[in-house]
């Protein structure tokens, strides 16, 4: 534990904040515009520079014929941070940011964890976050376990790019054959190799023959695959690109279907090339008929952030008290908010430009204040863009003749055509617009403007208690320092008081953070009543009333105490409209727990459903058991909530890795929603995971040569998954706003099916087989679907290409729970099987009221009978005990009582490595049991009496 918890400490600091959107653009089959950043835990070292090249250079190479002449990497550009000592090479960043990097060149979470991975957390087809390589890897150091960078490198490019999954299993390594034989899960099948278990006893390393473990029909836990070190297979770089001669991906032919590969889980059992056939890259392209040039890289060091606040004070803003909220947000932001060492001005505009504040340096509050008084005091005029913009650039030149990478934060509240005017050159300019728009009426083509700069953008209602201006300007930090300078929002909370003049409410202030907390509370009509109490039930002291901008507030100095903080206002007047925001900055040395908020597209067409996703880290590892709210407001201010689950269903991709996920399909009408999040951790209950990423290439287990194994096997990354307990913790964060259009003007009946379930288990037991999945909803993930559809085949390309004539089970008995809830269901398969039947394969879909289904499940298979195993095991198998269970005659089902609501579930585990098998002592039911041996040995095959003789279907 101690070792664990001092290495923590030397965790990096995620620098990704905010919605990640990657710059990257594919032009003539040269990707371009590619980010690889270091980050500025990466102690000096510019060798790393040039090993960062060699890398993408020979990447280059080989992406280019394993995709058959398509693609190649054109240019790339390496950010380097700020504590590297300046080089004349080195220019200054325009739009690329840490932000927007899709290569993390950072330290490993745990020393010594150096496994190249791709952050992904979507469905298949869709782009990955980033792709995350330590220094030791780059420098070469990690070949013996992952082969040359290059081949990584494409691999991992796989995953983000292209969205496909990887083919190896370790949670499943193994399958049963058609060819009734126990298969290494690979693609394609033709990579050879042997199957052992490498065992130690008292220093003594041996291989042995792998053993069937009963209750699987499969090969116990320990048994290896040790591919051959030399071979003729060409495919697949997502199952070992490592391998000398893989170049290729497994395609429609060589694919592997049958073999329990995330890949054929989220990708409905397609090839990867099938996949990456489908993309817009690909479509979009043909392939070249003469070589790619050498990568091109640019060096890039980043440096003191620019920021001018470029803010509306046209007659616009003169309605909903606009104008006053702006410069209460504004002011948190100038006074709180933004860095020290940034320079920072101010310009206003109406139909002409002010300039309110000429760039300053801010070293301290002297500046800070200073810069808080230039705001602008009235609202009055018409709107013009253009030259508030231009006049930022002007502000900016005035000390930085170069504007690149400078950032602008733009407010603007009313429409304005002649935007277009200065459209070209402003995206022209490597400066970043980034967009805060107020009101259903803000002008669009701003947010063209705001996502072609690399900026991000924001949308505010008019219904003050949302406090959606504290949000947005909230989530304006920058992406280039260091978390630890970096100031994060714990509360932001509004209400309008009626009758109740009381608005009372607690903050928690967990270890990583307390660093200057900022109490900031605004009120509509007159200063209300503000107390605030510390952990300790200390008062503390008043608060700096600005009554000209109605808001107050209060810096706790030093460090606050950890635990929760207690605030009580009361209004004076009634009604009144009180909010409040709580602002800490990171403690250092120990990485925060952060949270993003994003949702999957920023413009949606009804009636497809947006995905809300909240990541929540702390370094790079996934907290578990968070309490996770999203608010959803639209342009009119209605507000939609959501509970987001991290359960591995619906619109969740993978259980318990931190993100936290959830459909949203309830649109009120069309125009502009705002997302911001709320996470709550209860002591005790939230849990740190220190589980291996998913997605990334697979680390060589040792090689088989003339039928021994070289090289000690690599499992040294012992995949356990401690769970460390953490304190209590809130954070709020905003997500960033999206669009919405073409929703009906009369509500349609139900246009949503339920979701798909990806998480069907299949468990052997005795002779029935238990099933468990997570119950989709009517809609989606949400409320309860009517019936389910369960059927069964021998062959896995008719139960997914002709689900509806393959043989049904009765699962009538079955009521569908509310969605979310944990579903079981337990079947005897019985004599529905042909006797040389060593597997079936088992899907569901579900129907809702509407008679609307969902889409087939993920297809699980399961082991009937033991399959043969290699020849050379055969001495294994005359003391394997086999439990030969497939004796009842019919297709029944049962339904099991037990049930748990996941949704309600914090899932505290001490997970193994493999938690979808079952455990070895699991309950035997005491079905006959035979010695392997005899049948074996009879027949060569298994054959078991009481089965009819064909499959049957309908
Ligand atoms: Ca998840
Ligand atoms: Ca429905």
């Amino acid at each position: 534990m101690g070792l664990f918890r001092s290495s923590l400490y030397l965790l990096i600091l995620c620098l990704l904040q905010g919605s990640n959107t990657s710059l990257i653009q594919l032009n003539n089959n040269g990707y371009e515009d590619i980010i690889i950043a270091i980050n500025p835990l990466v102690p000096e070292d510019e060798t790393l520079i040039e090993q960062i090249k060699d890398m993408v250079t020979s990447a280059s190479t080989y992406l280019f014929e394993a995709t058959e002449k398509r693609f190649f990497f054109k240019n790339v550009s390496i950010l380097i941070p700020e504590n590297w000592k300046e080089n004349p090479q080195y220019k200054r960043p325009k739009h690329e940011n840490y932000k927007h990097a899709d290569v993390l060149v950072a330290p490993p979470t745990f020393p010594g964890r150096d496994q190249p991975y791709t952050r992904h957390f979507a469905a298949c087809e869709e782009k990955g976050k980033y792709i995350h390589f330590t220094p030791d890897f780059v420098r070469g150091k990690k070949q013996n376990e992952y082969g040359p960078t290059g081949r990584v490198f494409v691999h991992e490019w796989a995953h983000l790019r292209w969205g496909v999954f990887d083919e190896y299993n370790e949670d499943e390594p193994f399958y049963s054959s058609k060819s009734k034989k126990i298969e290494a899960t690979r693609c394609s099948t033709g990579i050879s190799g042997m199957n052992k278990v490498y065992h130690c006893q008292q220093g003594n390393c041996i291989y042995k023959n792998c053993r069937i473990d009963p209750q699987t029909n499969l090969y116990t836990k320990d048994c290896q695959f040790f591919p051959n070190k030399v071979q003729k297979e060409k495919a697949s770089i997502m199952f070992m690109q490592s391998i000398y001669s893989i170049v290729e991906f497994c395609n429609a032919k060589n694919h592997n279907r049958e073999a329990p590969s995330l890949q054929n889980k989220k990708c409905n059992s397609r090839s990867t090339w099938e996949v990456i056939s489908n993309s817009e890259d690909f479509k979009n392209s043909m392939p070249m008929v003469e070589s790619p040039p050498p990568t091109a890289f640019s060096l890039m060091r980043t440096s003191h952030r620019v920021v001018c606040l470029v803010l509306d004070k046209s007659e616009n803003m003169a309605s909903f008290n606009r104008l006053n909220r702006m410069n209460q947000a504004a002011k948190h932001f100038l006074l709180q908010t933004i860095e020290n060492g940034s320079w920072v001005g101010i310009v206003a505009f109406d139909s002409t430009a002010h300039i309110k504040s000429k760039l300053t340096h801010i070293t301290g509050s002297n500046e800070r204040i200073k810069l808080s008084e230039s705001l602008p005091t009235e609202a009055s005029g018409g709107i013009s863009i253009c030259s508030g913009v231009k006049t930022a650039f002007q502000v900016i030149r005035e000390k930085f003749p170069q504007i690149d990478g400078s950032e602008i934060i733009l407010l603007i509240a009313g429409e304005d055509n002649t935007v277009r005017n200065c459209m070209e050159e402003v995206i022209q300019s490597g400066a970043i617009i980034h967009l805060i728009a107020i009101g259903p009426s803000s002008e669009p083509a701003v947010i063209e403007m705001s996502s072609m700069t690399g900026g991000t953008h924001h949308y505010v209602s008019d219904q003050v208690q949302n406090n959606g201006f504290m949000s947005a300007f909230g989530s304006l930090t920058s992406g280039n320092i260091d978390l630890s300078q970096q100031t994060l929002q714990l509360e932001s909370k509004g209400l309008t008081l009626t009758k109740d003049p009381w608005m009372n409410g607690t903050v928690i202030i967990d270890s990583t953070v307390g660093k200057d907390t900022f109490f900031f509370v605004t009120w509509d009509k007159q200063p209300p009543r503000i107390s605030l109490w510390d952990p300790n039930g200390r008062q503390m002291g008043e608060f700096t009333e600005d009554k000209d901008s109605k808001m107050a507030y209060l810096t706790i100095p030093g460090f606050a105490k950890v635990g929760i903080w207690t605030y009580s206002l009361q209004a004076k007047v009634n009604p009144e409209t009180l909010t409040v925001t709580v602002t800490s900055q990171v403690v250092n040395s120990v990485p925060p727990i952060i949270v993003n908020a994003k949702m999957n597209k920023d413009t949606n067409s009804f009636p497809a459903p947006v995905i809300v996703y909240a990541e929540i880290q702390q370094g790079y590892l996934p907290v578990l058991g968070v309490n996770v709210t999203a608010f959803i407001e639209s342009k009119s201010g209605e507000t939609e909530v959501l509970d987001l689950l991290d359960n591995g269903a619906g619109a969740d991709s993978f259980k318990n890795d931190g993100v936290y996920s959830r459909y949203f399909t309830t649109y009120k009408e069309n125009g502009r929603y705002s997302l911001k999040v709320q996470a709550q951790g209860g002591a005790n209950i939230v849990t740190r995971s220190s589980q291996r990423p998913r997605n990334g290439a697979l680390s060589i287990p040792g090689w088989t040569v003339d039928g021994k194994i070289e090289g000690k096997p690599s499992r040294s990354e012992i995949n356990e998954d401690t769970q460390t307990t953490l304190e209590s913790f809130s954070r709020t964060v905003s997500g960033g706003e999206f669009v919405v259009s073409n929703i009906p003007k009369f509500p349609l009946s139900d246009v949503y099916p339920p979701s798909q379930i990806t998480d069907l288990d299949a468990k052997p037991d005795g002779d029935q087989i238990t099933l468990t999945w997570t119950a989709p909803g009517d809609n989606f993930d949400v409320g309860k679907v009517q019936r389910y559809v369960l059927r069964i085949s021998e062959s896995i390309l008719a139960l997914r290409d002709n689900f509806d004539t393959a043989l049904p089970v009765t699962i009538t008995d079955l009521l569908p729970k509310e969605a979310n809830s944990k579903e079981t269901f337990v079947f005897t398969p019985g004599k529905i099987l042909e006797e040389n039947v060593t597997r079936i394969f088992i899907a569901i879909k579900s129907v809702d009221k509407s008679n609307l289904t969902s889409k087939i499940s993920n297809i699980v298979q399961v082991p009937l009978f033991i399959p043969q195993a290699d020849p050379s095991l055969e001495e294994n198998r005359h003391n394997t005990r086999v439990n030969i269970s497939i004796l009842v005659l019919s297709v029944t089902g049962s339904v099991v009582v037990v049930s748990i609501i996941l949704s309600t579930t914090i899932y505290i585990l001490k997970k193994k490595k493999n938690e979808s098998r079952p455990a070895t002592s699991s309950i035997h039911d005491g079905v006959s049991d035979f010695k392997m041996d005899s049948i074996a040995e009879a027949s060569g095959v298994l054959h078991i009496t009481g089965f009819a003789p064909a499959l049957k279907t309908g």
